[in-house]
């Protein structure tokens, strides 16, 4: 009896490890951890859940530092939540973009259980000064090595967060995903979940918070994730951070939709969708060039082959 083919993770990079989910496999709102896309700049860091500690300072009335039970003993909040990488989708990109190649699985949605960022930052005590916060992971290293967009030695990645956002109920410090303790790919002990952002926002291994009065200017905000916007005529670099929302029940959660299609004949078919939100915006039909590698939000065109019904295969799933 033929067994049903296992969904298999595509290995991106080896090293440090940048794993797709295979999307064609999608048939849960939820993507299980162990088939869930892993983005990683730096190895990840190994960091022991005992002696991990997360330091607030800053523009904060008073510095201080917890352990994980301590933060594990606040009141908890649990959201559904897709975090998709802003490279998502990048090898359809003509011509070819540098980055990672990844097709439509740098992209996943699960049930998220922390504690809200602001009720940390309370702990704490935010001065009326504060404008950004910047959380600082714990993996490092040197980036592009001998191109003009190197790092100035090894950095951390770190990225901040407006105020507003950093504050807002769809910002919590997670350190469960799926009911279960982040995986060291993920983020264990602790990450940022950021409701409707791109996945960079959702800085993993985070040891640091700071809260700055100046925007944050470090590689990951500064150098990095970038597109072209034109409304002010000449073409001029926005960061990334534009929300993008699925229409569902749930916010910042995606919903599964299927249409019932009866092939006429056996064939090769191009099947295309597009999404509309409710305010009326249309999924884009061509590439724009203003997104750098980033953002590849047009729509992708499904090949697919109608064959005959394999008659001996079906009776033998019928025992
Ligand atoms: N500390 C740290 N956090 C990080 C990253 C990273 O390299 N280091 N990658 C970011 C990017 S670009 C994405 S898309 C998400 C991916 O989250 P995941 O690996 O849990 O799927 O993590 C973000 N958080
Ligand atoms: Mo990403």
């Amino acid at each position: 009896m033929p067994t049903p083919q296992q969904p298999s993770l595509i290995v991106r990079q080896k090293s440090p490890p940048n794993i797709e989910f295979p999307f064609a496999s999608l048939s849960d709102g939820l993507i299980p951890t162990e088939l869930f896309f892993v983005r990683n700049h730096f190895p990840s860091p190994e960091l022991d859940a005992r002696d991990w500690r997360l330091r607030i300072d800053g523009a904060v009335e008073r510095p201080i530092e917890l352990d994980l039970d301590s933060i594990k003993a606040m009141r908890s909040t649990t959201f559904t939540a897709v975090v998709e990488c802003a490279g998502n989708g990048r090898v359809y990109y003509v011509p070819p973009r540098e980055g990672l190649q990844w097709q439509n699985g740098a992209v996943g949605n699960a049930a998220w259980t922390g504690v809200l960022l602001r009720e940390i930052l309370e702990l704490a005590g935010i001065k009326r000064t504060a404008r950004e916060v910047l959380l600082i992971g714990a993996d490092s290293g040197v980036v592009d090595t001998n191109k003009k967009t190197a790092s100035p030695g090894p950095i951390a990645f770190a990225r901040s967060l407006p105020l507003e956002k950093a504050i807002a109920d769809s910002t919590i410090l997670a350190y469960s995903m799926n009911e279960e303790p982040l995986t060291r790919d993920h983020g264990h002990p602790l990450r940022a979940v950021v409701g409707g952002w791109f996945g960079m926002a959702w800085v993993k291994w985070i040891t640091h918070i700071s809260v700055v009065e100046q925007p944050f200017l470090g590689y990951w905000q500064a150098r990095d994730y970038f597109r072209w916007e034109r409304s002010l005529g000449e073409p001029t670099l926005v960061p990334l951070a534009e929300a993008r929302l699925l229409e569902t029940e749930r916010p910042f959660a995606w919903r599964l939709w299927e249409y019932m299609w009866t092939p006429e004949e056996v064939g090769r078919y191009t099947l295309r969708c597009r999404a509309v939100d409710a305010a009326g915006c249309v999924q884009p039909d061509l590439q724009r060039s203003d997104c750098e590698s980033y953002v590849a939000n047009w729509i992708i065109p499904v090949e697919v082959t109608v064959v005959p019904e394999p008659q001996a295969y079906q009776e033998e799933f019928v025992i």
